[in-house]
């Protein structure tokens, strides 16, 4: 049998709305960071209302978490974040840096989504820093280093144009955006040719930033989604050096096949070792939690040994 590059752990799915003691109807897409050596994974779930929250789960292993008793964010009630938060907030990613994590969520409302960047130092409290696109965007991820002293993002715009793509921008203050420019577009009659997002926070290797996003492709049964990986120039991130041609997970497992919406596997964090391997967190079906892990070798050879053109 030729060996998977990401070996689910045997005990998926690691987390479900059971395991939540507040009544929600799915647990997925969750940012990951470890802070203190602790694993912290900050979930999503849809409230039976339909629209979404941020609870907060922590682990020693990064397999068994603990969900705490609140969530951690709820949509906002008061100010500007009120408006452009009313229909829920969504998809959480974490970015560790400057001794803080940045948080960048989608904010949804009768006006579109944008995204919403808040911080923390310690998963106690937790501050919202600024909306940091207009609509429509979903799906940002901050990289955690400055380039020539300005921070960097990957994101996903919408348009009715082109089919969505990954774009890079530049801030000075996290707050204030541009210098956009798109770097990976979907690839037609591929596994990611309807539209593609940035996934989890990129991670440094020896060869480059390492990227785990998603990528969709439309079928007579709906559409399924699926994890690729991108390799971006350590120095300059506008650079990629490498896409895998192939993608790197497929929904597979039951939870991951049907659930909420079916075959979907979607990522917003992972966490490298020390060890060379990096775990891999995903929403299944946009239900449950789910884990593997896949060395960090085999991400970074696929992308420079097997790629495809990244537009
Ligand atoms: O239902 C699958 C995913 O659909 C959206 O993903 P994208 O931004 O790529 O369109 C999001 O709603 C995501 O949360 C969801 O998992």
């Amino acid at each position: 049998m030729i060996e998977a590059i990401v070996t689910r752990y045997k005990g998926n799915p690691i987390l479900t709305k059971d395991d939540v003691p507040y009544p929600v109807a799915t647990v997925h897409n969750a940012g990951m960071v470890k802070h203190d050596g602790r694993y912290v994974m900050l979930f999503r779930s849809h409230q039976r209302n339909g629209r979404s929250i941020l609870g907060l789960a922590e682990s020693d292993d990064g397999f068994h978490f603990r969900v705490r008793p609140e969530p951690f964010m709820v949509p906002a009630s008061e100010g500007v974040f009120a408006i452009y938060e009313e229909y829920g907030i969504e998809d959480p990613r974490i970015c560790a840096m400057e001794g803080r994590y940045l948080i960048t969520y989608s904010a949804y409302s009768r006006h579109g989504v944008r995204i919403g960047l808040a911080q923390t130092k310690d998963f106690e409290s937790v501050e919202r820093v600024s909306l940091i696109t207009e609509a429509d965007y979903r799906n940002v991820v901050i990289i955690p280093r400055k380039f020539g002293g300005r921070y960097a993002r990957l994101d996903r715009p919408h348009s009715e144009i082109s089919p969505w793509s990954i774009w890079i921008s530049y801030s000075p203050d996290l707050v204030h955006w541009g210098d956009s420019r798109l770097v990976m577009k979907p690839v037609q009659y591929h596994w990611d040719e309807m539209k593609i997002g940035p996934g989890a926070t990129p991670f440094e290797t020896g060869h480059g930033w390492l990227h785990i996003y998603h990528g969709v492709f439309p079928t007579m049964d709906g559409s399924v989604y699926r994890l690729g990986v991108a390799l971006h120039d350590l120095k300059d991130p506008a650079t990629i050096l490498g896409v895998s041609d192939e993608w790197i997970l497929q929904p597979e497992d039951p939870w991951e096949v049907t659930g909420y919406v079916h075959n979907v596997v979607f990522t917003c964090g992972v966490i490298p070792e020390d060890d060379g391997t990096v775990k891999i967190y995903w929403g299944g079906a946009d239900t449950v939690m789910c884990v593997g892990t896949a060395r960090i070798n085999d991400l970074v050879k696929l992308c420079l040994e097997k790629p495809r053109p990244p537009l």
